[in-house]
């Protein structure tokens, strides 16, 4: 599969999604809907002189990019042709009163089983900009995976200057085995999982890698323009720099949220985190072939894949290039354990915070929550042997909490209100012991097991903490929330400090996000309104983390109004 990214065209004749790099919109009015099939089967891809058959939508890797505007109704019907059970994820969407659509599995919906369809039918509301769609169910978003562009309504324009061309740029994860046996074996051993042969941008590992030169994603410019670059970081388990040589880049919108431009020459991006990026070119073109690269920023104490992924920035000029040794510039990316770095980009970042995009950030508190978020153990079974720290078996968890998932859908309980047997309300608000979360920690450090959320009135304005501990390590964790944005009012280093921290929280232009770092070492402090009826996931979004319990869920109850209720679920629902 070549660079570019096909579109997805879909038999109902009527409609016409966008086609190659969004060039062409045909006239749509508000509130179009919007038709798309995905069917999940099996593709052999080839990459580092490997050949593995994967899962996939419709035969893509990457999968297809769906394109949409705010306002539209967006029906996907989903087919799985595959032996594995799936669910899909429309990572970012609000899903008002219809976590129904949201995806992922056991919590709100029970998998799509061999042979099943599941239509996701949602509309999109107040958002606009880069989110993505993935699996959502063991680690099969490694390869189910794709961009879903929103565009702003009609003549509404960009809070920038309008870009010549727009460019997803999807970062992923290369296992040259299949990763479902990655997780599987890892789970079972009680070890670390192993780790990726390479990093992707849009399917592609590059020139850095044996035997993938051919296979290296290119970005042919012109000179003197403006590129929107919509970055999505798609690998499993890894935060990422990214950098292009000999250019700055301009952050306008992080997570489908406009942010006040911030020009780097190096960003961090967390898995499960969106960024738009403005690329100026150069007035004219250069004698020179640029490398954009990402490789991981990581502070952990176990093997990671240290790889670094390479695509090239052409300015496919009229220049006479083959007359002239071309040159190929490098950027420099900062240490992989560089953390000033990674906190000089994520403390930079601010909510546009304009009339027309205001930062609604909840200024009074009903609730306040401090959890603890990091590694753990689990007691080895009597029988095995383990390969975790001394031999134990890797777990992880939110307060001591490694979440089960319970054997039907969290939101079907809730919504029959038969939730016993299924979950309990106790949640704890706050760790259930003390110690100093960020220095030596307690010799006892095996995780609880169970199935617990918070319960919060609908409307409840939610402050939470969530602190790194450094059991097993220091490490930072991209927590995402389902079903909501919030807030970062604050992070910092060390434990967080209830008396004094809080008076250095910036509640006035706070980045708005779905997904945020919680520094290694430190925490950090975010605020949402629980507006949304549903049951909402919240979880690590290193896949790793996420299958070793660092997971829990809000249940956001029904308000009074018809209009604050979570709607009637779908009859094609899935059954477990
Ligand atoms: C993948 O390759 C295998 C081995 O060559 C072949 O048997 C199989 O049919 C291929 N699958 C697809 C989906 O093309
Ligand atoms: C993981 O790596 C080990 C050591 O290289 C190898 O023996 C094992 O087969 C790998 N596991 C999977 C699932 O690929
Ligand atoms: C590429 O192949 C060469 C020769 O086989 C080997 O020495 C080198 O370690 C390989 N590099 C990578 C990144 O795998
Ligand atoms: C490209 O290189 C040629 C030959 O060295 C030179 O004449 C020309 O000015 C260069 N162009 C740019 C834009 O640097
Ligand atoms: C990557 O990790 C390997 C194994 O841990 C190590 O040998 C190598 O030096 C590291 N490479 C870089 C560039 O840090
Ligand atoms: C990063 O790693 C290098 C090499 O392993 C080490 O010398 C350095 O102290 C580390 N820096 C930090 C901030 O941990
Ligand atoms: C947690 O509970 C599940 C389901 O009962 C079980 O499979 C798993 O091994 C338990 N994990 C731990 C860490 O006890
Ligand atoms: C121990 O392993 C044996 C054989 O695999 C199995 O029959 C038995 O149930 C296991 N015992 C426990 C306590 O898991
Ligand atoms: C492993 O266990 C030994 C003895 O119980 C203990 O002294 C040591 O600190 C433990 N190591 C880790 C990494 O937990
Ligand atoms: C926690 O541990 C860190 C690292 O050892 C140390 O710097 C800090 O002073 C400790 N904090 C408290 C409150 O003991
Ligand atoms: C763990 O720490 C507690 C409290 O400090 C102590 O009472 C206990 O003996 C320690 N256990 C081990 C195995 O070191
Ligand atoms: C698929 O999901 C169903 C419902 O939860 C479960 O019973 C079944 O074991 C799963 N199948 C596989 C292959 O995981
Ligand atoms: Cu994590």
């Amino acid at each position: 599969m070549g660079a570019a990214f096909p579109s997805l065209t879909f038999p109902m004749g009527a409609f016409l999604v966008a086609l190659s790099i969004f060039l062409v919109l045909p006239e749509f009015s508000a509130g179009i809907t919007r038709h798309f099939k995905f069917d999940i089967k099996l593709q052999n891809v080839t990459r580092l002189c490997h050949t593995r058959s994967m899962v996939t939508v419709n035969g893509r890797f990457p999968g297809p990019k769906i394109v949409v505007r705010e306002g539209d109704r967006v029906v996907v019907k989903v087919v799985n042709h595959v032996q594995n059970n799936i669910t899909i994820h429309w990572h970012g969407i609000r899903q008002f009163r219809n976590g129904w659509a949201d995806g992922p599995a056991y919590v709100t919906q029970c998998p799509i089983q061999t042979g099943q369809s599941y239509v996701y039918d949602f509309t999109i509301v107040g958002q606009r900009g880069t989110l993505w769609w993935h699996a959502h169910h063991s680690w099969l978003r490694a390869t189910v995976y794709g961009p879903l562009v929103i565009l702003p309504k009609r003549g509404i324009p960009y809070p920038f200057p309008k870009p010549y061309k727009e460019v997803p740029i999807l970062l992923g994860e290369w296992f040259n085995e299949d990763p479902e046996a990655v997780i599987a074996q890892a789970l079972q051993t009680g070890a670390g999982p192993n780790v990726s042969e390479a990093y992707t941008i849009n399917g592609l590992p590059g020139p850095l890698y044996n035997c993938s030169a051919k296979d290296t994603f290119k970005l042919n410019v012109k000179p003197g323009k403006r590129y929107l670059l919509r970055l999505i970081n798609a690998a499993l388990n890894d935060d990422l720099f990214f950098s292009i040589a000999n250019h700055s880049m301009t952050v306008v919108e992080t997570d489908a949220s406009y942010v006040k431009p911030l020009q780097m020459d190096t960003i961090l991006i967390g898995p499960g985190e969106t960024t738009n990026i403005l690329l100026h070119t150069k007035p004219a073109s250069p004698n020179a072939t640029f490398f954009m690269l990402a490789r991981p920023y990581n502070t952990g104490l176990g093997t990671i894949d240290n790889t670094t992924v390479a695509g090239l920035l052409d300015y496919a000029s009229t220049s006479n290039k083959n007359l002239f040794p071309v040159v190929l510039l490098k950027p420099t990316l900062p240490a992989i354990n560089d953390t000033a770095a990674a906190a000089n980009f994520s403390t930079k970042l601010r909510s546009l915070a304009s009339a027309q995009f205001p930062a609604n950030v909840p200024q009074t508190v009903d609730r306040r929550f401090y959890f603890t978020v990091g590694l753990g153990t689990s007691p080895c079974p009597k029988n095995q042997t383990c390969q975790g720290p001394n031999g134990t078996k890797f777990a992880a968890s939110v307060n001591n909490v490694s979440f089960a998932f319970p054997s039907m859908a969290l939101l079907q309980a809730h919504y029959m209100e038969q939730s016993k047997g299924v979950y309990t309300t106790d949640f704890p608000n706050n760790p259930p012991f003390q110690f100093n979360y960020t220095g030596t920690p307690p010799n006892n450090t095996f995780v609880t097991n169970a199935t617990k959320v918070v319960a919060l009135p609908f409307n409840t304005s939610v402050e939470l903490v969530m602190q790194d501990t450094s059991i097993q390590g220091a490490e930072s964790h991209p927590l995402h929330l389902h079903g909501n944005n919030f807030y970062v009012v604050g992070q910092g280093f060390g434990n967080y400090d209830p008396m004094k921290d809080p008076a250095k929280f910036n509640l006035v232009d706070p980045v708005e996000r779905n997904t945020a770092g919680v520094p290694s070492g430190g925490w950090a402090a975010i605020r949402f309104r629980a507006d949304n009826p549903g049951v909402w996931l919240m979880h690590c979004h290193f896949d790793v983390h996420l299958s070793w319990g660092l997971r829990m869920a809000w249940v956001v109850n029904d308000g009074p109004l018809p209009s604050q209720k979570l709607l009637p679920p779908p009859s094609d629902l899935p059954k477990c």
